[in-house]
């Protein structure tokens, strides 16, 4: 391969998942039920064929192999979450041993095949008997979760040197408190923003308890950001509407996690609505004081916008009061997942982390592409031919070259994902991994993407 994108030396290649995506076992060896579990019961139909949480793609029992898979995919850095639910299954008090020697096996496993592991808090899995007591509405559960975190940096820190609180922390505040597509599907835009605070603080508290330890690892947190475009750069109404949606879905956690305030114009914003979240004396500080030390950025689409033309229906406050969402003409969809692809985006976010946030050390750590049926890209060997991904992660690859020419601190690059797994309400639905999964068989394939992979990473560039 000649390669024409160099990248940076000791640049992380690497995929990205979670716990509940890819471990299965969700009801064995002590592990409780988290919120997705709940609400599969109670809803199976909410989940693409009925498919539930339960044994999503068999990591917990398959890791070893899986392991060597990463090593044959050219990993040299992996993201996965320790599951609060599966650690100390009441939320708070006794840690589970089956769980302690399971992460244990995974982190020394990742060490032993020279994997960086990049270990995750939290990824939208609450516990159940945590979400009874209100979720990320109530303090007591934000107290619970940095003692979880604690723990996990006291069990595990001799060896996880990068650590992530959070991911995407919008994303449980859109879809369990606005748009109804995670549990406990709350409309009210109050809630939101209490939520949204609370987890904020709970980023805050777990930063804090790191730094007390004195681990000579790093600490931070994966952002969802989705780039705001206005329909027109000319109508100030447009660029007005994209700059408050900007607020609410981006720089209410990049500001608070990165700079350490949550932005002026979005707390006059609440309050002006009446919407403020409550919070105590010294939360303010708190925030401030313990800020995450570089950043994981997940980029799968932007978000265009316009100014509002609906009308405004709903009962209560909602971000889209201020805004529409805007279908441009033209623009490059993937179709399986209903989102944009918009290469750009990558590079954009790049100059806005160096622009505005003091250039901070960032790695891209999701980015991929969803495709349901791809069993009709199989070739006569078994493989699955997706050459768009590969031009996928290509074009978004050269603009990530370019971020980084341009003096962007940008330190690896993941993909979603491994193994193709579990997705929240969508389950095996759109495929994203490296590697086949039969769902039958549980028989892993590498796609011809992940041979790909591996010359990419072997040669750290393209
Ligand atoms: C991100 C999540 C992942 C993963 C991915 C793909 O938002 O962090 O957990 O699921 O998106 O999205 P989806 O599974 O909804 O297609």
């Amino acid at each position: 391969m000649t390669v024409e994108y160099k990248f940076p030396e000791g640049f992380w290649w690497g995929t990205a998942t979670s716990g509940p995506q890819s471990e299965g076992a969700a009801d064995i060896d002590g592990r409780k039920m988290s919120i997705w579990d709940y609400w599969y019961k109670e809803e199976p139909e909410r989940f693409f064929d009925n498919v539930g949480p339960q044994d999503t793609s068999t990591f917990y029992a398959n890791y070893k192999e899986d392991i060597k898979l990463l090593k044959e995919t050219g990993h040299n850095s992996f993201r996965t979450s320790i599951q609060w639910s599966r650690l100390i299954p009441d939320g708070v008090g006794e840690v589970n041993q089956k769980a302690v020697d399971f992460y244990n096996n995974v982190i020394d496993e990742l060490i032993v095949n020279d994997v960086l592991p990049i270990m995750n808090l939290f990824h939208f899995d609450m516990p159940m008997c945590m979400q009874e007591k209100g979720g990320w509405e109530s303090r007591e559960v934000v107290d619970a979760y940095a003692a979880f975190a604690k723990k996990c940096f006291e069990l595990f820190g001799d060896r996880v040197k990068h650590w992530m609180t959070f991911n995407e922390p919008i994303v449980p505040v859109e879809g369990g408190y606005l748009y109804n597509f995670h549990y406990p599907k709350v409309k009210d835009g109050k809630r939101a923003a209490q939520v949204a605070f609370h987890t904020m603080l709970a980023n805050a508290k777990s930063i804090k308890e790191y730094k007390e330890l004195g681990q000579d690892g790093q600490i931070g947190i994966v952002l969802n950001l989705t780039p705001s475009y206005p329909r027109s750069t000319e109508n100030e109404a447009d660029v007005k509407a994209a700059h408050i949606a900007d607020l609410f879905f981006n720089r209410s956690f990049l500001d608070s996690s990165v700079l350490g305030e949550v932005p002026a114009e979005l707390v006059e914003l609440l309050k002006e609505h009446d919407v403020l979240p409550v919070y105590e004396e010294g939360d303010v500080e708190l925030i401030k004081n313990n800020t995450v030390q570089y950043l994981g950025v997940n980029y799968y689409q932007p978000r265009r916008i316009k100014q509002k033309e609906s009308e405004y229906t709903e009962d209560v406050f909602m971000p889209d009061m201020f805004f529409d969402n805007y279908e441009m003409p033209g623009r490059k969809m993937n179709p399986y997942r209903g989102w944009e692809i918009y290469e750009k985006g990558i590079y954009d976010i790049c100059t806005n982390i160096r622009e505005n946030y003091n250039n901070i050390p960032f790695y891209i750590s999701e980015n991929g592409m969803g495709v349901e049926g791809e069993e009709k890209y199989i070739n006569e060997n078994g493989v699955v031919e997706d050459d768009y991904r590969i031009e996928f992660i290509k074009d978004h690859l050269r603009w990530l070259h370019k971020g980084i020419e341009e003096g962007a601190n940008c330190t690896g690059y993941h993909l979603w994902t491994f193994i193709d797994c579990w997705s929240w309400t969508n389950a095996y639905k759109n495929r994203y991994g490296l590697i086949a999964l039969d769902l039958e068989t549980q028989k892993r394939t590498i796609k011809k993407s992940g041979r790909w992979f591996k010359e990419v990473a072997d040669n750290n560039g393209f």
